[in-house]
C-alpha cells in the first residue's frame, strides 16, 4: 500500500477490502509482476493506494482488459477489482465470457448492492424491497426482478476454477476474506485457471446509515440472500 489517505466514506469496507488485497500481495511477495486493472465505481484510486503496475479500465470492461494484459503477459499476476454495477450490469458480458474462456485472471468483485459512486441508484444486485434512489419504495421484484447470484452463475461455468463469496462485515469474516483473496491468487500462481471472489461489502452513505447499522443490515439482510462460501473448487484447487 501507499502512504496516500484513502477517500472512502466512514464505514465504507472498500478500504478494508484493498487493505487486504495488498497484505496478500505482500505475503506472496509479488508485488514487482502484478499488475491491478481497476473499474469505474467507488473504489477507481485503487490505482494511488496500491503501488503495482496498473490499467484502468472504462466501466465494465476490467475483465477484457485483464485477459488482454495476461494474453501478452502470461508470467505477469494479473487481477481486476470491481463493483456491482460495474461487474454485474454493463459488464456482464465481460465476466461471463473471461470466465468461459477459463482466462488466467483473478478478479474481485465488491458486492455493496447499489450504485455507490452515483448516488445509490438500484444495482442487479439490489436486495428486493431495498430503497435505492432509483427504488425509493424499495425494489420491486414484480417490476424489477430480482438479484443476481453472479458468484454462482460464474461457478457452474467450464472455465471457472475458484468462485467463492465472503463479506468483511466483522474482524472473523474480515480474515475469512483475506484467505479466498490470497486462494484465488494462488490459483492464478499456480496456473490452475479463472478465479473468482465476491465480497459483501458496506456502503452506508448510500444505504442511509451510520457505519455500525450498515454492518448490522449487512448481515441481517444480504447474507440470507448471497450465502458465503466456496462454490466452486476445481480439482488441485
Ligand atoms: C460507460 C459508463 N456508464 C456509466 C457510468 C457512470 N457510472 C460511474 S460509477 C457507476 C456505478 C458504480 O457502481 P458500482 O460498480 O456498484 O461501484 P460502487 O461505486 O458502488 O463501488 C456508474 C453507473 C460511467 N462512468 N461510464
Amino acid at each position: 500500500m501507499t502512504d496516500k489517505p484513502m477517500h472512502f466514506c466512514p464505514g465504507c469496507t472498500h478500504g478494508v477490502i484493498q487493505r487486504l488485497v495488498g497484505e496478500v500481495i505482500d505475503e506472496l511477495g509479488i508485488q514487482e509482476e502484478t499488475i491491478a486493472v481497476g473499474p469505474v465505481g467507488c473504489a477507481v484510486f485503487c490505482y494511488d493506494y496500491w503501488d503495482v503496475d496498473f490499467h484502468q479500465a472504462s466501466h465494465g470492461r476490467a475483465p477484457a482488459v485483464a485477459t488482454g494484459i495476461k494474453r501478452v503477459h502470461p508470467d505477469k499476476v494479473v487481477f481486476s477489482l470491481q463493483g456491482d454495477g460495474d461487474i454485474a450490469a454493463i459488464g456482464t458480458a465481460e465476466i461471463i465470457h473471461a470466465a468461459a474462456r477459463g482466462e488466467k485472471i483473478t478478479c474481485l468483485f465488491v458486492n455493496n448492492s447499489i450504485y455507490g459512486m452515483t448516488g445509490g441508484q438500484m444495482a442487479p444486485t439490489t436486495i428486493v424491497s431495498q430503497k435505492t434512489t432509483t427504488s425509493p419504495w424499495g425494489r420491486d421484484s414484480g417490476q424489477a426482478g430480482y438479484p443476481v447470484k453472479l458468484t454462482e452463475m460464474l461457478a457452474i461455468l467450464d472455465g471457472t476454477a475458484y468462485c467463492a463469496r465472503v463479506s468483511v462485515h466483522n474482524p472473523a469474516h474480515i480474515l475469512n476474506a483475506k484467505k479466498a483473496i490470497r486462494k484465488a491468487f494462488e490459483v492464478q500462481l499456480n496456473k490452475k485457471g479463472f478465479s473468482l471472489v465476491e465480497i459483501l461489502s458496506t456502503c452506508p452513505t448510500n444505504w442511509g446509515l451510520p457505519p455500525l447499522e450498515a454492518v448490522k443490515w449487512l448481515e441481517d439482510n444480504m447474507l440470507s440472500y448471497f450465502p458465503l462460501g466456496e462454490y466452486k473448487a476445481a480439482a488441485g484447487v
